[in-house]
């Protein structure tokens, strides 16, 4: 029993991270169609204790489908999307093809499931739900506890971004090259255009006229759209750091109110006995938000986990996120730059292949059953 669920781009790094992660859930289903391009088409997959065989996608594809998961690049999307939509099937897209269209809802299901209210399997109705970006999810799985607590009103991020975000080919490159280098042998350069291995460079998706590349306007747009406040402010630079699959990202975050001083004398109370806690974040809901706040929200906070050891210099890498559903947050430090304390800087880490992608897709579609 369960829903009929298709998978569009089975055979693509995030492809084959749905099944893993549908697996892991143990999510239940009535039939599986996993489909990709006419390359792959015959090929053998094992999910669970079963095989199957990867079919061609076309427009015959969804009939009786009821929830497609979607990673086979925007024009796939664009093109298959709407006709599984057609049928009765819900989209969950993880290519940016519709992320904001309006009406389309954008989620991540920690911070705003409210956005598919009335969306579910059963209704006999098609619709189209898109998975953010994989910066913007990892970014705001920590910013929105915080939020929530003390509004933000400006955040400007800095990323770390991993190879996988360009896809399993990128990765192979990383690899291969990172050989090369050490054996002395010129960098092969397919996927990206310049030496990838020992070095960094400004994200390669295409600069806009403002100078923002599109994979910043993704964190500028998606952000708004995703806490529905059109006023916050986000400045982005997205950066492509020879790591595997974890992306890590600065943040600062400058919150409405300032930390006033009846909170800062709780804080001081807090620090001589860890009990205050509890009355500092009733006080600081009216003000800004202090870092012991922040560290005992992002505790709390589900989808997160807090590595925050100053004593050993011990902060989230992406080496310990890799393969982890969790979010790993640290260095959560006020802002010294910050009159009044209105703001914090914190760094995040989270496996862009799963949480940034596969995982948030496989939880929203648990919301539609
Ligand atoms: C990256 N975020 O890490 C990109 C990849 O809009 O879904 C995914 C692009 C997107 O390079």
């Amino acid at each position: 029993s369960g829903p009929s669920v298709a998978i569009v781009g089975v055979t693509g790094a995030v492809g084959q991270e749905f099944l893993s992660v549908l697996s892991d859930r143990d999510f239940p289903y009535r039939s599986l169609k996993l489909l990709a391009s006419k390359r792959s088409a015959g090929k053998s997959v094992s999910y669970q204790d079963r095989t199957f065989t990867v079919q061609e996608l076309t427009a015959d594809s969804f009939d009786d489908v009821d929830i497609a998961l979607f990673s086979a690049g925007g024009s796939i999307s664009k093109q298959f999307g709407p006709i599984a939509v057609d049928k009765g099937a819900i989209v969950v897209d993880n290519s940016s093809a519709f992320r904001m269209v309006d009406g389309v809802p954008l989620v991540i299901p920690e911070v705003n499931p409210e956005a598919m209210d009335g969306i579910k399997v059963g209704k006999k109705k098609g619709a189209l739900i898109a998975n953010p970006n994989c910066s913007t999810i990892i970014c705001l799985m920590a910013a929105t506890p915080l939020h929530r607590h003390a509004k933000v009103t400006r955040m400007v991020v800095s990323t770390y971004q991993a190879a996988s975000g360009a896809a399993a080919a990128a990765m192979h490159e990383l690899e291969l090259q990172t050989r090369e280098v050490l054996e002395g042998k010129p960098p092969t350069c397919n996927i990206f255009k310049q030496q990838y291995a020992f070095n960094l460079f400004s994200h390669n998706a295409p600069v806009l006229g403002n100078g923002y590349n599109e994979e910043e306007m993704k964190m500028v747009k998606e952000t708004r759209k995703i806490w529905n406040d059109m006023n916050v402010k986000v400045t982005a630079t997205c950066i492509r750091v020879p790591v595997m699959r974890a992306h890590a990202e600065s943040v600062n975050l400058q919150f409405e109110k300032p930390l006033d001083e009846l909170s800062i004398l709780e804080k001081s109370r807090a620090d001589c006995n860890r009990d205050m806690r509890g009355s500092v974040i009733q006080i600081e809901a009216k003000t800004g938000i202090s870092e012991d706040t922040a560290r005992e929200i992002l505790k709390a906070a589900p989808g997160v986990v807090v590595i925050d050891d100053r004593t050993s210099n011990h902060f989230p890498t992406p080496l310990e996120v890799s393969s982890k559903d969790d979010v790993a947050v640290g260095r959560i430090r006020q802002d010294v730059s910050q009159e009044g304390n209105h703001g914090l800087d914190i760094f995040v880490c989270g496996d862009q292949v799963r949480k940034g992608a596969a995982l948030n897709a496989v939880q929203i579609a648990e919301l539609l059953l």
